[in-house]
Formats: structure tokens, sequence, C-alpha cells
């Protein structure tokens, strides 16, 4: 076989890390805390130290304009996590532990790192209260904290997650990324059911890609026949909270087409409201649906940290209220905002933030410097798509669902066809250019390395 997959074994293995006490994957912003005087002053302060938190600080930091601790990066959690990573463990191909690295260990020595939460912003006396009470001032702020994953927004939900015998689970979490795998070996009939909700949620096509290997798989195994899948051992419906397979015009005519062929049912407008048992309840447009079920991969809605959505900071729907195309906030001129706890109408993807982290960065420090800049960030954002082992639909689009594809640029090649070349860089590129270059901020995406 091409790709290589983890046995079962070695999953079984690493899921006993699940409890190692000195990991929490839940960033807990405390908001009690204790009153402190303790006051700090930064030239920057930056909200958060995942993909853009990391990508921004460092590619400031590299301007060479910043001295020691001018630049501060707040964030509670001790790990990071190469979050696009986690659909390849749910295929089996890499474990979450390699995927992961101490956040410590990934800021530069120059910059300060306060490993706490956030209280409340007041930006008014551009002031950021941290989870202890302690205050820290600055001239800019950077709020890139990213966006929660609300496993309780589905009653039941984190009950039979964390049921080692219940066949349901997620991509979308460390703690349950690693239980896809084996309950995928596990199934050998009946029905399986993957879902997406309505809503905002880090990358989009990510709940089909974890159907789509599951479908390759049990292909593989003999117990799926997409020519013929009344017949199969197992049946696959994919039940989304939105219309359509993908937001894209272009991709989603390929990706529903592809749905058709291979025989999985599509239940539209069908947003998982429930757990119990073997039956998922979704909301559908004439009501309640409810579907039984033998295997459920679930995503959970998602939303802004309570920090930012009760804060001054927030839009209604309670995203950082930036600027489409400058990241700057409407109306708080030395406020900035990227990723996914950013109100920019995109698709929230590591690859959106190659693409936000520059312009971010160019007007901010003209910003200091009293210039004014002025380069405009597009929209541009991606989805590598896994359709099977082996095969990545690179979808590449801007504002507006229109697409702008790096190598259909390039070589003329239409990104709307899944390839292998692609699949590498999928599952052994971007997961290297992403510890070796995007997170100290060097990489620019589709433009290559940045000094
Ligand atoms: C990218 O730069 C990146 O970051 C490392 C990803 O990681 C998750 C991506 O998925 C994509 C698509 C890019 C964009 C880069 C190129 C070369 C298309």
């Amino acid at each position: 076989m091409f790709h290589s997959r983890i046995t079962q074994a070695a999953c079984a293995a690493s899921r006993t890390a699940i409890n190692a006490p000195t990991f929490s994957a839940t960033r807990t912003f405390a908001t009690a805390a204790p009153v402190s005087s303790a006051a700090k002053n930064h030239k920057v302060v930056v909200i958060g130290g995942g993909t853009a938190g990391l990508s921004i600080s460092h590619q400031l930091l590299r301007t060479g304009k910043f001295a020691q601790d001018d630049i501060a990066i707040v964030d509670p959690s001790e790990w990071h996590n190469y979050q696009p990573g986690w659909t390849l463990v749910g295929g089996g191909l890499k474990t979450k532990e390699e995927l992961r690295r101490p956040l410590k260990t990934l800021i530069d020595p120059k910059l300060k790192f306060y490993n706490n939460g956030v209280q409340a912003f007041t930006p008014a006396d551009n002031l950021v209260t941290l989870a202890n009470g302690d205050t820290v001032n600055y001239e800019h702020l950077v709020v890139v904290p990213g966006i929660a994953v609300n496993f309780n927004s589905i009653k039941g939900l984190p009950e039979a997650l964390a049921n080692p015998d219940a066949l349901v689970s997620s991509i979308y979490g460390y703690d349950h990324c690693d239980k896809v795998y084996p309950n995928i070996n596990r199934l050998k009939k009946g029905r399986a059911i993957f879902t997406q909700p309505a809503g905002a949620i880090k990358c989009a096509g990510a709940p089909q890609k974890a159907m789509w290997l599951a479908l390759d798989h049990w292909k593989e195994a003999g117990l799926y026949d997409p020519a013929n899948p009344a017949q199969s051992a197992i049946k696959i419906s994919y039940a989304t909270g939105l219309p359509t397979m993908f937001g894209v015009p272009k991709y989603n005519a390929e990706l529903e087409k592809m749905r058709q062929e291979r025989g999985v049912e599509g239940l539209f407008q069908h947003d998982l409201v429930a757990v119990e048992g073997n039956t998922a309840t979704f909301a559908a447009p004439g009501g309640q649906v409810t579907q039984p079920f033998d295997l459920l991969h679930v995503v959970p809605k998602m939303g802004p940290h309570g920090f930012v959505k009760n804060s001054p900071l927030a839009n209604e729907a309670g995203f950082v209220d930036v600027d489409d195309h400058t990241t700057r906030h409407k109306k708080f001129a030395n406020v900035w905002s990227a990723g996914d706890a950013s109100s920019l109408p995109t698709s929230k993807t590591a690859a959106a933030v190659t693409a936000q982290a520059p312009v971010l960065v160019e007007r901010l420090v003209g910003s200091l410097e009293g210039r004014d800049p002025q380069p405009l960030y597009d929209g541009y954002t991606s989805c590598p798509l896994l359709t099977e082992y082996g095969k990545v639909m690179l979808a590449e689009f801007k504002y507006g669902g229109v697409p702008k594809e790096t190598f259909g640029n390039w070589f003329g090649i239409d990104q709307g066809v899944p390839r292998k070349a692609f699949y590498h860089l999928k599952k052994d590129f971007f997961p290297w250019v992403y510890y070796e270059s995007m997170v100290k901020g060097t990489w620019g995406g589709p433009k290559g390395w940045r000094n």
C-alpha cells in the first residue's frame, strides 16, 4: 500500500496519554482573580499563542524594530497543537502527540510570555486584565485567541465521547481525535453518520475529510461498495446543517458529484442537537428528526471565547470587529485581529493566517512609525480536502468564494481535481513547514518563505 497507516495497537497506546496529568486541553480563561497592582507596559500585546499569535509575534520581531519584552504574548495553554493534523490522526496517519509542542518552547526569548488567560479588555485605557488580576498596558493590541469548540452545544455529546464503548468520536479536539480511527476500525456493519453543524467552524472541509477517509478504509476492508451501497455491510450518511457540501461553488460541484457517485446519503440542513444511545437528533427545516446510527462522527458547534464576546471589541456575533481588508479594528485604531477570533468573513484555517499576518504586521508597524502602508487582505484561505487515502483536492479561494489557485496559476492545473501531490503537501510538507517556519514567522504560505 502506498500510504502508511498507524496500527490500531499504536492508536490504542496513544489513547492512554489522554489522562496524562500534565495535560489540560481546555483553555481555561478563569474569571475569578485576586487583585494585584502589578502593571506591565508593552508596545504590542498579542492575545493568543496559536497559529495567528505565533506567526504575528515572530513576524513583528523579525522586522528588527522591537527590543526585549517590547512584544508580549498572553496565552494560558501549556501545549500548542498543529490542529490541521487532527484529520490525519482521524485517518490513522499520525499520532496526536507528534503534532504538539510545549507552547513556551515556540516563543522567542525576546518576547515576554504571560502564561495566563484574559479576564477583560479595557480598550479605552489600552489595558488588558489577566485572569490572575494583573493588568498589562499596550500601544497596540492584537487579539488572536482563536475560537472555542463547544462540546456542550450537543446534548449527551460529552458523555458519549468519554464512553469507550460508544462509537461516537470527533477529530475536533486533542482529547478525542485519537478515538476516531479505532472506531472506524471497530465498525463492521451498520450505519455511519458524519455531522457538520450550521455556523462558523474551524476548517469547514474537515468534517467531510473524516468521512472520505473512513469510506476509503471500509472500501478497502470490503465492507463498503460505492457502486452498490444498498448491498454493503456499512451505509454512510453525511448530515450537515448547511445546504451544500461546501461553501465555494466550484469545489461544491465536485464534492456533490463525489457524494452521489460514492453512494453517500446527503442529509442537508440537518443540525445535530442531541446524542442519546444509538440515536442522533437533528434540527431540520420541518422540525426535529431522529436517526439511528452505529457509528457517529461529530463536529460540535464553535464560537468566540466569552472574554472576547463580552468585550467592547466584539461585533454582534462575538468576533473581533475588524475591517475585512486591513485587519484593523473598526472602532479602536490600535487594535487588530486575524485568524479564527476575527470577524474576517472567510474560512477559518491556518492557510488564511499565512495571508492575514503579513498585512496586519505591515500595517501595525507602519502605524507605530507614523506611516500608513496599504497592503490589503483579499480573503485568501485554503482547504486541503482529503478525498481518499493518497489524494487531496486543494481548494484555495478568496472573498466571494472565488478560486485563487496557487498551482493553477503556476502550472495551469485544475485544483478541483484531487491529486497525489497535494496529499503529500497536506500530510508531509505542511506539518513540517508549520513548525520549521510558520510559527517562527518565516512562512508566507502560497508566497513561499519570507525573511
Ligand atoms: C499553508 O501555507 C499552510 O500552512 C502551513 C497550510 O497548512 C495548514 C495549508 O493548508 C495551506 C494550503 C497553505 C498554503 C500554501 C501553499 C503552498 C498552497
